[in-house]
């Protein structure tokens, strides 16, 4: 039994109606039944008697004396054997209440973009471009569709999710919701592709020849330089307080599926429409090597692989230079969701996540720690426990970080190639 188990609702009833008729009306029948028969057979007993010898009461009277203990205890045992039979067969309905109805239906697998096919590359595009199209289901100001919505509602979270100890569960549930809401309101039938960047940054060459940026298998190029002029549309506080570092956002994509999408949110926490900004700047490859994934999944604890992963605002990481080799919104603390290859990119950080749990899963399908808020004070220090809930508004149930420790269970029920 697990604490999932527990968690998800609806239980099988542990008395229904049926079973409740068949725990006390069965013993009736059964009394009915062996009374009529005792009835029957001690008359035909007493007739035999009383026709052999007339003047002996003794045998009579000791045997109905033994017939009228044996039967009514027979009842009496019949009946308890029924109950005691009932309150086991309650207790295995016990047993299945506490074993999860929400179990995994099948198991999706994740796989690197580049090993899908162009059909498969194509309806994921296409899927994108739906949730870009379906009704909001957040309030935040600014949202018109689902895909803004995750991009809100990254936006309003993103001071309590970095840097700290839920950093790796939050995305990994954010990157399932999105994916749940791909394929169950936009019809996708695959999982959520990543993006393995090792790929792509060992030769030397810039990290804009990988085919995520395929402009016709892809999600499109590099931002075009001089069509978008970021100082003039955000004032210096805006800029200030959501951390926009200016020299990611280039220019608009101009080629690939999203040439024409308007980026509603953003950039950073600024509420202005936009064209989707990039920015590829190949300085940030080096902590997307081979040899710094490794670096990270050799740590022996989950908050020192977490710091080595996601590290900090003064330290080149995986998860920062993922965002910022891309730049643009991608780039951005608060409005990286705006770009599609944000999903792309957590998904592998989750899949990194999940490596370096499998490397010890009994021990580290339990294992969390670290700070509930970024840059606490030693005296405000608290620390992330399996307990710690997740949140996301309106976008899916808050939910707490045991439920979320292994993806091969659900919700999550996915693994990677
Ligand atoms: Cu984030």
């Amino acid at each position: 039994m697990t604490g999932r188990a527990r968690q998800k609702g609806t239980k099988i009833p542990i008395l229904d109606i049926p079973s409740l008729s068949n725990a006390y009306i069965l013993p009736f029948f059964f009394t009915f039944i062996v009374l009529a028969l005792y009835r029957s057979l001690r008359r035909l007993l007493l007739e035999e008697r009383l026709d052999e010898d007339e003047d002996d009461d003794m045998l009579p009277l000791t045997y109905r004396s033994w017939t009228s203990l044996l039967i009514p205890l027979h009842i009496c045992a019949l009946a308890l054997a029924h109950i005691v039979q009932h309150e086991l067969d309650s207790d295995l309905d016990l047993e299945l209440s506490e074993i999860p109805l929400e179990q995994c239906s099948h198991t999706l697998i994740r796989q690197e973009w580049r090993t899908l096919s162009d059909a498969h590359k194509q309806q994921y595009i296409d899927a994108v471009k739906c949730t870009q199209s379906l009704p909001q289901i957040t309030t935040f100001e600014g949202v018109q569709s689902r895909f803004d919505d995750f991009q809100a509602v990254h936006i309003h979270t993103a001071d309590s999710i970095h840097y700290v100890g839920h950093f790796l569960p939050w995305h990994r549930r954010f990157v399932k919701i999105y994916e749940t809401t791909l394929r169950n309101d936009c019809g996708y039938r695959g999982a959520i592709p990543y993006w393995d960047w090792t790929l792509d940054v060992h030769n030397g060459s810039s990290i804009l020849n990988s085919p995520v940026f395929d402009p016709t298998t892809g999600f499109g190029g590099d931002g075009v330089p001089g069509t978008f002029n970021i100082s003039s549309l955000l004032s210096e506080a805006i800029i200030e307080s959501s951390q926009i570092y200016l020299p990611s956002f280039v220019g608009c994509v101009q080629d690939g599926p999203f040439a024409n999408f308007r980026v509603h949110l953003g950039p950073g926490k600024a509420i202005k429409e936009h064209c989707l900004m990039r920015g590829i700047d190949d300085e940030f490859t080096e902590s997307l090597s081979r040899k710094a994934v490794e670096k990270a999944l050799a740590q022996p604890t989950f908050e020192k692989f977490r710091v080595e992963l996601e590290g900090g605002e003064d330290r080149p990481s995986e998860h920062g230079s993922g965002h910022l080799v891309i730049g643009g919104d991608l780039g951005n603390l608060y409005s990286s969701p705006a770009d599609p290859l944000f999903f792309l990119h957590h998904a592998n950080l989750d899949r990194l996540w999940w490596k370096w749990q499998t490397m010890d899963l009994r021990r580290r399908l339990t294992d969390i720690s670290g700070k509930t808020l970024p840059f606490a004070t030693p005296k405000h220090k608290t620390n992330v426990a399996l307990d710690f809930m997740l949140k996301y508004d309106r976008l899916a149930a808050s939910i707490p970080i045991k439920e979320i420790m292994d993806v091969r269970e659900f919700p999550l029920c996915y693994v990677y190639e």
